[in-house]
């Protein structure tokens, strides 16, 4: 049976570890390397192929280790090299991969680089960075607003000119233009890979080449301008990835995935085109930014759950178009994203685990490579956040600062309960092991507030409970691993139009898998695509109602046409 082109990370299954939420193995309440080695069998017994692990290295910790200050030493929170060689090596030997995260956009400005930088507009290193004049008025050189609010310039007195950060003002942009920056960056990605990782997952790689005209826009209700279509997905960018595949990439054997934001499926045909001139998959956000906001200068922030309609269309759309033409990523949550049974699905202790269950089939039966996210497997959910003193995100926070405090645009309350929905911190709350102190993340107090659900949600119950999330991910990363259908089968979409029921089929050669969820907490009626004759591979409830599906009901039948 001919599949297209095969690669090791097209049929793997990937889990996202947030280092500083995950095991504490040295009581400063802090996630650390070892604490991550300690569980290597835990992993190993879910079955997953590899570990993205979320930046470790030396960091002031402005953006939880997205603000990188030495790309070669290990943050000394989280250990040291010797205990990264040790979880590289132990990984290995469980067949378990390692995948770094690659933050080149921008470095911390605690970056030896940048320090040198600022010094002096003639300094060796002033072109690695985007420095403007002010405007005659002194402004900055345009309204563009940064990811974390605010101006994305940032004054700099000593010499009188601005510089950018699409981030924090202590994420300042690297400036790609320069070759230099490109000959660093292709250096301490083959310092790495030197050392045996087995690939990146690229932070906001589609904004590496901005519009070098550094056009303004029209300003939004908060004063800025966007500037995403400025600095995503910009004139050189498959310029550079390709020289990076060329001087770095096609040297090694490596998992390659771009975080993408802004990136349509147009775009994805370029990054993860099936030559593989540049990666192997993007990450895009179509179906986890949510429906565009009511209203605009609220952003992201909302509370209003995309509808199925809303949610299947996007995930169809990039399941056909990039049918033989690139490889795809399938996701719900990462470390920036709400848990997505609270998002998508229904927390309450009655429906947590059957909509749990029901939202991995419907992602893990599709095409591409999957990624869970430390505690997916287990169901974790979002946490209140009763004030704001109880958010530690710098987004959440500049977000309170600019649109509650200064700007007073939105009430507290409803930005509070905005980030009861979507806040980053959700995701970030310590991993759940047991139901002892700190559910067995920390022997001391945890950096950030564990979740007081864990008493009843956390990796020990699962373990000891055969109907859990956990076993019910163990077999959906077994079918994977067995079924060639569910790695390489085509992807065919079925009733496009119901706001109830996501239902699609897979096709390789003679075979024909057919999934079915019930979005909703409803009985509803299903068509039948399959008679009793077919083989029913999983599902969330052991009996079933001939023609209809019960509330948050998944089932994944197949056989073979021959
Ligand atoms: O995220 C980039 C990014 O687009 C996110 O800021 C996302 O838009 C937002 O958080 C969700 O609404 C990457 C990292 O994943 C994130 O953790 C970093 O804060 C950011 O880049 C800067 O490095
Ligand atoms: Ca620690």
């Amino acid at each position: 049976m001919s599949y297209e082109k095969h690669a090791w990370w097209k049929e793997a299954v990937i889990y996202q570890i947030y280092p500083r939420s995950f095991a504490d193995s040295n009581g400063d309440g802090i996630g650390d390397l070892n604490g991550i080695t300690a569980h290597l069998d835990y992993l190993a017994k879910l079955g997953i192929d590899v570990i993205w692990l979320s930046p470790i290295y030396q960091s002031p910790n402005d953006d939880n280790g997205y603000d990188i200050s030495d790309y070669r030493s290990i943050m000394a929170e989280f250990g040291t090299m010797e205990d990264f060689d040790r979880l590289l090596a132990e990984a290995h030997r469980r067949h378990i991969r390692i995948v770094m995260d690659l933050v080149v956009n921008h470095t911390s400005d605690e970056h030896p680089w940048f320090i040198e930088s600022r010094k002096s507009k003639d300094n060796p290193y002033r072109d690695y960075y985007i420095w403007k004049e002010p405007t005659e008025t002194g402004a900055a050189p345009n309204h563009w607003e940064s990811c974390f609010s605010g101006s994305a310039w940032q004054y700099d007195a000593l010499t009188g000119q601005y510089y950018l950060h699409c981030f924090s003002r202590k994420q300042p942009d690297l400036n790609w233009e320069n070759p230099k920056v490109r000959e660093e960056v292709f250096d301490l990605m083959d310092f790495w890979c030197r050392k045996g990782i087995d690939g990146f997952r690229m932070d906001v790689i589609s904004m590496i080449s901005k519009d070098q005209s550094f056009p303004d826009g029209p300003l939004n209700a908060d004063g800025y301008s966007d500037m995403f279509s400025h600095v995503c997905n910009g004139p050189r960018v498959h310029e550079y990835l390709q020289e990076m595949n060329r001087r770095v990439l096609s040297n090694y054997d490596l998992l390659t995935v771009g975080e993408a934001a802004g990136v349509t499926v147009e775009e994805a045909k370029k990054y993860a085109n099936s030559e593989g001139t540049e990666l192997g998959m993007v990450f895009h956000f179509e179906h986890t930014d949510g429906a565009a906001n009511s209203e605009p200068v609220l952003g992201k922030w909302t509370c209003t759950p995309p509808k199925l309609s809303y949610v299947r269309k996007i995930l169809n759309k990039w399941q056909l178009e990039l049918e033989g033409k690139a490889w795809g990523s399938l996701y719900w949550d990462n470390h920036d994203q709400p848990r997505v049974v609270s998002r998508f699905g229904n927390d309450s202790p009655k429906w947590r685990v059957k909509s749990a269950k029901m939202l991995a089939t419907v992602l893990h039966m599709q095409k591409g490579t999957p990624y869970i996210y430390q505690g997916e497997e287990i169901g974790m959910t979002n946490r209140h956040f009763s004030s704001i003193d109880d958010c530690v995100d710098i987004e959440e926070k500049n977000a309170w600062q600019q649109l509650v405090v200064e700007q007073k645009l939105i009430a507290g309350e409803t930005l509070l309960k905005c980030f009861d929905c979507v806040g980053r911190d959700n995701a970030r709350t310590p991993m759940q092991w047991d139901d002892t102190a700190n559910a067995g993340f920390t022997d001391g107090e945890p950096w950030l507030a564990v979740n007081p659900n864990y008493p009843a949600i956390n990796v020990k119950a699962a373990l000891a409970d055969k109907q859990s999330v956990f076993y019910y991910y163990q077999r959906l990363i077994e079918l994977r691993h067995t079924l060639p259908i569910v790695v390489y089968g085509r992807f065919e979409p079925l009733l496009e139009d119901s706001e109830e029921i996501y239902a699609y089929r897979r096709i390789l050669g003679e075979q024909v898998l057919i999934v079915e969820a019930n979005w909703t907490g409803r009985e509803v009626a299903c068509p039948l695509f399959a008679d009793n004759s077919w083989e029913e591979l999983i599902s969330n409830y052991e009996v079933h109602k001939a023609g209809f599906l019960q509330p948050y009901e998944a089932r994944v039948v197949w056989k073979s046409r021959g």
